[in-house]
Formats: structure tokens, sequence, C-alpha cells
């Protein structure tokens, strides 16, 4: 410190207990906010040092997309709501595609911004811009509160719409000027009502129309349900509605593992198979989006549907259900069983049995088929990723995917019963976020992200997040030297002209230990579960390091060899294998399936072939890509370890 700085007179503008920034701070701590992720500036300082002082941990972050990411996966792992904060100006901004891919996944997350004083509106103040007309779109509430009394009225407001009260759950936004924040409120203005959690709503379907659904399944001699978000939660109440109605089931990336994988319902890798012949689609909580070729008859000619849904994104897009239940997907599941009282009317036996035993056979030659650990040009192949990861992690580990070609080899391998990915928008960038987040939310789970290294560098820098807040995760970089599912495109539906596609053999492992992480390169599949498990036990012994693995060690100019796995070979053995799993196997036998030249954005509606591989694309594919090249250069990084640990490794 320099000692013009030592002299400089210091004072604490923070000393008001009773401020509108340390009402938030206490509301947030009533409310059961234990940590807040963020980026800290001069705008939410007030906040950010109230929050602290109550006991709000704070996960600080190089960059604010990243703590928005945290904060949704945050949210996701345990089942409340999770909470970013970033400063005015470009600390917004830098939220914007977290907060989007937080909309499109409809996960409650609070975004608490600050913005310039009001005496300064639109005086040209320093790192001023419109954040709520920015946000607005992909926010369910974004609002500045300007009156120091109205604080928590406001936040209460805000955090009931991110938590999806009586419509979707998403991110909401919310900022306060910092003039506000720095006013008292005075106690007996403050009403508890705001400051307290309210229970969920559960609403309950109209008799009318449960009835109507009871009256359908008896109907129905072939009936199919998809899950998805909105039905998680209704775990108990799905399995019983199973077990009443004989009814098929699959379920989709966001309701995995609402029923174990070995339900006699669950027909997961005849998935195409199941929808082309079903008389009957019961939809529980689930978007009829991309991922389902938007109810195409095409897709599921035969089929009427019943929707059930909490809120209209789930319940009436694309193709409406009759009947359509607005309802707490437990409740409402629960109630048609009772309303069945024991007469579910007469399956197609034929059709049960068939699709059951061959998802049987499927599931049996998975496991008798296993993973090659090379491509064709030698390297590692992704699927030995997996393979490696099946072998050392523990049974209840949580799953993070994020890339490309790697993305879409995760979707079939990696079998999680906990898993994040990039979703249904696509977002590259989220898989160290989100495994930071989830290590921290879940200490003694193992946390393990398989990431591209496109997608890997994306957020890189938040491993030094993870190493100084002990975040143990094992962060897996496949590198292959590119943006291969790109390349791969140019290379085949672009006459071959390769342009901006390709990376360089970076070497993550020593970016880690410079980080403060153990890194590990691997080359040699055999070393790959080795190098997990002591990615695994370095990260859990110290709390924090990355291990890298990295397969191939010089930029790979050509293509790799295109190999025949993930395009007709059966889930790994034995396993909870992911409902993507299924759904690229079933899709890859006996359904059309995109090939190399087959990227085109889906067209619902337009034909049998194009609608089927929409459907299976949205299962299968990573964001927007339509196929998969198989092999990489695989690069894998793992998780963090000691500063000190990096002497003791390869690479
Ligand atoms: C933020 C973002 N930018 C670009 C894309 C388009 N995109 C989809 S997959 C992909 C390539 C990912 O490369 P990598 O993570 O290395 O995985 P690989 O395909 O090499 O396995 C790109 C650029 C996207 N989905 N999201
Ligand atoms: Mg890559």
């Amino acid at each position: 410190m320099t000692a013009a700085l030592a002299d400089a007179p210091r004072q604490d503008l923070n000393r008001d207990e009773t401020s509108a920034a340390a009402w938030i701070a206490r509301t947030l701590k009533a409310r059961g906010v234990d940590r807040v992720f963020g980026l800290q500036g001069g705008h939410i300082q007030p906040i950010w040092d109230h929050a602290a002082r109550a006991g709000i941990r704070i996960i600080d972050v190089r960059d604010e997309r990243a703590a928005m990411h945290m904060a949704h996966a945050h949210a996701e792992l345990t089942g409340g709501f999770g909470v970013a904060m970033a400063t005015a100006g470009p600390g917004i901004t830098n939220t914007v595609t977290a907060v989007a891919n937080a909309s499109l996944a409809r996960v409650p997350v609070l975004l608490i911004g600050g913005c310039t004083s009001r005496p300064q509106a639109n005086m040209g103040p320093l790192q001023d811009i419109a954040h709520t007309d920015i946000l607005r779109p992909v926010t369910r509430y974004a609002r500045t509160a300007r009156v120091a009394e109205q604080t928590l009225r406001e936040l209460d407001e805000a955090i009931a719409r991110a938590t999806g009260d009586m419509g979707e759950p998403g991110p909401a936004y919310i900022e306060f000027p910092t003039d506000v924040l720095r006013q008292s409120v005075a106690e007996n203005l403050v009403v508890d009502d705001w400051m307290r959690s309210t229970p969920p709503r559960r609403p309950l379907p109209e008799p009318a129309r449960v009835a109507e659904a009871a009256a359908a399944i008896r109907a129905s001699r072939r009936p199919l349900v998809i899950s998805g978000r909105g039905a998680r939660g209704a775990s108990e109440a799905l399995r019983r509605f199973l077990d009443v109605t004989g009814a098929l089931y699959l379920d989709t990336q966001e309701s995995r593992g609402l029923i174990p994988s070995d339900h006699e319902s669950f027909v997961g890798s005849v998935r195409a198979a199941a929808m082309a012949r079903a008389d009957l689609v019961i939809t529980l909580g689930r978007k009829l989006d991309y991922q389902l070729a938007y109810g195409s008859p095409a897709v599921f000619p035969d089929a009427r549907f019943v929707r059930i849904a909490d809120s209209a994104g789930e319940l009436i897009d694309n193709r409406r259900g009759s009947p359509e239940l607005l309802a707490d997907v437990g409740l409402a599941l629960e109630a048609i069983a009772d309303a069945l009282g024991g007469d579910s009317g007469v399956r197609d036996a034929d059709w049960l049995d068939g699709l059951r035993q061959k998802h049987r056979e499927r599931m049996r030659r998975g496991a008798e088929t296993p993973a090659p650990a090379r491509g064709a040009d030698g390297k590692i192949h992704p699927l030995a990723i997996f393979e490696a990861i099946r072998e050392v992690a523990d049974p209840d580990y949580i799953g993070v995917a994020d890339g490309g070609d790697l993305l879409s080899f995760a979707r079939i391998g990696l079998t999680a019963r906990t898993y994040m990915d990039a979703g249904a928008f696509g977002c590259l960038g989220v898989g160290v976020p989100f495994a930071v987040a989830a290590a921290l939310a879940h200490p003694r789970r193992q946390v393990i992200s398989v990431n591209g290294d496109g997608a890997f560098g994306i957020n890189a820098m938040e491993i030094d997040t993870a190493v100084r807040h002990g975040a143990k995760a094992v962060f897996i970089v496949s590198n292959n030297a590119a943006w291969n599912i790109e390349r791969f495109d140019q290379e085949f539906n672009y006459g071959g002209r390769v342009v901006g596609t390709t990376l360089s053999h970076c070497d993550y492992a020593a970016m880690a230990r410079a980080l403060g992480a153990h890194g590990e390169r691997v080359e040699d599949p055999a070393d790959l579960a080795g190098a997990i498990t002591r990615g695994n036990r370095r990260g859990h012994l110290t709390g924090r390091g990355i291990l890298r693995c990295a397969q191939g060690a010089r930029l790979r100019a050509r293509l790799p060899a295109a190999h025949g796995v993930g395009r007709g070979g059966a889930p790994p053995p034995g396993r909870d294998v992911s409902p993507a799993a299924y759904e690229m196997i079933d899709r890859s036998s006996d359904a059309p399936r995109p090939g190399p030249n087959a990227r085109k954005e889906p067209q619902p509606f337009r034909g049998d072939a194009i609608a089927r591989s929409a459907a299976g694309r949205a299962l299968t594919g990573p964001p927007a890509c339509g196929r998969r090249s198989p092999t990489n250069d695989s690069m894998v990084s793992m998780p963090p370890s000691p500063r000190r640990s990096a002497a003791s490794t390869s690479g």
C-alpha cells in the first residue's frame, strides 16, 4: 500500500443496519438463501457487504455469466432458487446468455443488479444502460425498485415470479439504484409477509377433466406416457399411475431418474417405435418442442394426446390435448388413478410385450458390447471416457456435459442419474460453472464434468473459482483441437471448406495447474480411469484442483475417421442408461436419422422423414447439431487439486 493510501481516511458507508440493502440481505437470509454467486462492483457493494455480514456465502466468480450459470445449477440441484448478483452495465450485460439459458430451461434464478443513483438518472453516469429493457424478453420479471420502503415488496414479487408462482418458473431480475440501497427503512414499515417464504402452490385438476382423462385411458389400447421438467417431484404418483394403467413410459433429459430404468413400463431404447404406434400419448409437464418433433402427426401418427401440466408452456404448445389438465402433475396423476377405480381398460398385449422385449434385448446387447477404446485414428475414443467414468464413479455422482460431438456422446455414455448439460438453448460454456456450483451444493458427492475443448474454453477461467472456493469437481476436456461438430459440418456440407473451426492442442492441464488445480494429460485410454480416480481423490482431499487428461498431443488437421459407435451400437452394459442413449440407438436402427448431409433445422409437419429426424436429433444431438462425428483427439481435464500436487502429475 502506498503511503498516500495508508493515510487516507477510512469510513464505513454500510453501517446502517436499517438501510434498504441491509433489509434485502436479511430477507434473502430469511428466505433460506445461503449463497450468492456474483462479481462485485460499486453499484451492488451495499447488498454484497450486508449479505456477507448476514452469513450468506459469496461465491465470487470471474465472469458474471458464470455466476448466473452457477445460480442456475444450484437451483436445479437443490430444488430451491438460485441467486446471482451483478453490477451495473457490463456486469448485467455479461449475464444475458446465462439468463436466456435459465429462461429456456425454466429454472428459478433471481438476478440482483445495481444501477445508477436516481439523482444521476439520464445524465450520462458510469455503467448506465437500460438493463430491464435488455433482460425483459428473457426473464419472468425485470424491474427497478426505486422506492426504499417498497424494496422488499418488490423483492418478494421477483422471487415469486422466479419460482413460478402462478406461472412458469424462470429468471427474475430486480435492480436497486445505489442511493435507494443506502436509504434507511424504519422497521415498522417492513411487512413480515415480504420476508417470509410461502409454500409452493399445488393446483388441483378440474374433476370433469380428470373424468375425461380416465375415459381416454380406458379407451386406449396403446397408451404412452412422456415426462418432462414439470413432472419432477411426481415420482411416486407416476409410478402408481404406470402400475395402474400399464402404460409404457419414456422420460426426457430433464426428467431422468423419475422411474428406475428397470421398471417394466420403461422402454427408453425403443423410443421411436413406441411413439409410432401409441394411440394415446400423455405428456406430463413436458413441452412438445423440437425434442418431441413438436408433437407432429408424422411421428405420432395414431395418437390422441392428453396433456397435464401446471403452466401453459407445458400444456398447450404445438398440439392440443383432449383433455388438458392444468394442475400439479402429481396430484393430477393421483386423481386419474383414483378415477380409474381398478378399471383402466384393455391393452394391446402384442404392442406392450413386443416393445418391452425389444427394449430388453437392446439393453442386453449393449451390456455385451464394450465401448471402443480408440478411434480409427488411434486416439482415445470419446466413449472410452464414459466407460472409464462408469468404472470409477460413485453410483450417485453428478454428471455435467458440454460441447458438440462430445455432448452427443455424453448423452449416450454419461449415465449419471443426476445430470445437466447445455440443454435446449445449446448453451456452450455451462460445463465448468455448472460443475462448480454442483460441487459446492453437494460437497459429499462426486461431480464429473465432461467438456469439448471449445466449450471448456468459454468459461475455463472458472477453474480458478473452483480452486478458491474448494469446489471438488473433476473436469474432463475432450481435446480434439476443434469445434469439431461444426468442422464436420463444413467438411461434409460446405464443400470441405474448413474455416474458423480449428483450435490448437492447448495444454489445458498446464492451465489447470497454473490456476492451482491438479492437472493431468491422458493419451492412453487405459490411463483414463486412474486419472479420474486421482482427480476425484485430490479434489476430495483438498477441496480444490483440476485434473486434465489429454489425448492427442498434436493438432489434427484432418477429420477423425467415423466410427460405428453411436450409430446403432447398444447402450453401455447394464447401467442406468440415459434416455438420450435409448433414443439415439432406437433412431439409428428403426427410424430415419440425419446423416452427414442432414443438417437442417427441424421442419415440423412437413413429412415423416423430416419430423422424425427432428425428433431424433433433439434428444441426441447437442444444441444446434444434427449429427455426430465420433472420434476426437480427446483431452480430458479433471477436477481441481492442490497447487502443490502439480509436481506429481504428468502433462
Ligand atoms: C455459445 C455457443 N456458440 C456456438 C455454438 C455452436 N456450436 C455448437 S456445438 C459447437 C462446437 C463445440 O466444440 P467442442 O466443445 O470442442 O466440442 P466437439 O464438437 O469438438 O466435441 C459449436 C461452436 C453454440 N451452440 N453455443
Ligand atoms: Mg472440440
